[in-house]
């Protein structure tokens, strides 16, 4: 199959999906097409099968808003008409599914049929995608796209609940490569991490409000009462600053290190006890997956489709948001007994396995064989 990928190149949750589709994707033997302003930042080696089609839009002085969809459709209909692709799965539904939509309907009037799948993740419906000034378009491109699909049964409700959409949804997960993501011994980082046995939390987002990183300081700083522990916070964002800031009005900075962005986030995890995601909405939860994949189980809120992924009470715990003090109690009763915690990392890795990629990704192909094969009835 030739497929086309149309994803954010940035380290965002979607965007790291669809790369690591589009590498199994190439992997399994398909010809897959990347489509996007930048080489996706997962997009760390080429084969014979993958290519990178960057959209270019030109800075006209008359442009306050350089017209990045207009773009990007004249490329979608130029890659899928000269590379002759099967499939467009878009990532992310503003402004990739109207675009996708958009660049049909034109390779439509040429005779070219090409079928589009759309993928929610997340802030393109909870956050985003809410705004009523996007509504139309969104509700149009995901009614307009060959089919839908959404990462967890919390986002496709969501995205019943705020757009006209009058078509199925089917619910793919998130997926976990074991090749990559799994617990590696780093006992000699974990000695100069954690030199007096300290147990170590973590914490990786894009440091967004709604990530709610205060919360994970102020978790931490009631663990450090009870337990020796240490804190380590990877990614980075606007709202770094203010976690600083709030780590020093809590004298809490000898207990904390800032580790910005990691490409070798696995290596990190696989030194962790404990992953807190407190977020105040969470469509699945893929820094948790990536987690447990390593063997970390998670205190997380119970937000969105988390309570999907982590198990009450099995992989860690679900709070409510922004209680932190359960969030506490729950990590101290986790952390506090060498066997309970060897339980929960062993239950936290089980659970992953069952997002494993290779159980994943065919269903996503059989969504591209379902699609190709339907046709169009106009051409
Ligand atoms: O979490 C983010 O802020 C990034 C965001 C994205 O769209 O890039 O991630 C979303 O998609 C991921 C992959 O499907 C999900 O695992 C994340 O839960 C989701 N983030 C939110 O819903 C906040």
């Amino acid at each position: 199959m030739k497929i086309g990928i149309v994803c954010y190149p940035t380290y965002g949750g979607s965007g790291v999906v669809a790369t690591e589709l589009g590498k199994a994707l190439s992997m399994r033997g398909h010809q897959v097409h990347f489509i996007s302003y930048k080489q996706p930042a997962r997009l760390d080696f080429f084969t014979g099968n993958i290519f990178f089609h960057e959209v270019y839009v030109s800075h006209y002085p008359l442009f306050d808003f350089p017209p990045y969809e207009t773009a990007l459709t004249s490329r979608l209909v130029d890659v899928v008409k000269f590379e002759k692709l099967d499939v467009l799965h878009v990532h992310y539904a503003i402004p990739h599914a109207s675009a996708a939509v958009m660049a049909k309907q034109i390779l439509a009037a040429e005779g070219i049929h090409i079928p589009i799948v759309t993928t929610l993740h997340g802030t393109d419906i909870t956050l985003v995608g809410k705004d009523k000034s996007f509504e139309p378009v969104v509700s149009y491109s995901l009614n307009q796209s060959t089919r839908v699909t959404a990462v967890s049964d919390s986002l496709k409700r969501d995205t019943y609940e705020h757009f006209r959409v009058t078509r199925a949804i089917e619910v793919i997960p998130n997926f976990i490569d074991f090749d990559r993501f799994s617990k590696q011994a780093k006992e000699h980082f974990k000695k100069a991490v954690a030199p007096a046995g300290e147990k170590l939390l973590i914490h990786t987002s894009n440091f967004r409000k709604v990530k709610r990183v205060e919360d994970v300081v102020k978790v931490f700083g009631k663990v450090r009462e009870a337990i020796n522990a240490k804190l380590l916070l990877v990614g980075d964002g606007p709202e770094r600053q203010n976690i600083e800031q709030l780590c020093r009005d809590l004298n809490l900075c000898d207990g904390i290190s800032f580790l910005g962005k990691q490409d070798a986030v696995e290596e990190v995890l696989s030194i962790g006890d404990l992953f807190l995601m407190p977020s105040e909405t969470e469509s699945f939860g893929l820094a948790a997956l990536e987690a447990m994949a390593c063997e970390v189980p998670v205190v997380s809120s119970n937000a969105g489709g988390i309570p999907e992924l982590n198990v009450d009470g099995v992989t860690g715990f679900l709070c409510n948001v922004g209680d932190v003090e359960t969030m506490a109690s729950k990590a101290i009763y986790i952390l506090s007994d060498e066997d309970r915690l060897k339980t929960f990392k062993q239950n936290a890795r089980n659970r992953a396995n069952e997002f494993h990629i290779s159980a994943i990704v065919p269903k996503y192909e059989a969504l591209y064989n379902e699609v190709i094969q339907l046709g169009h009835p106009s051409i």
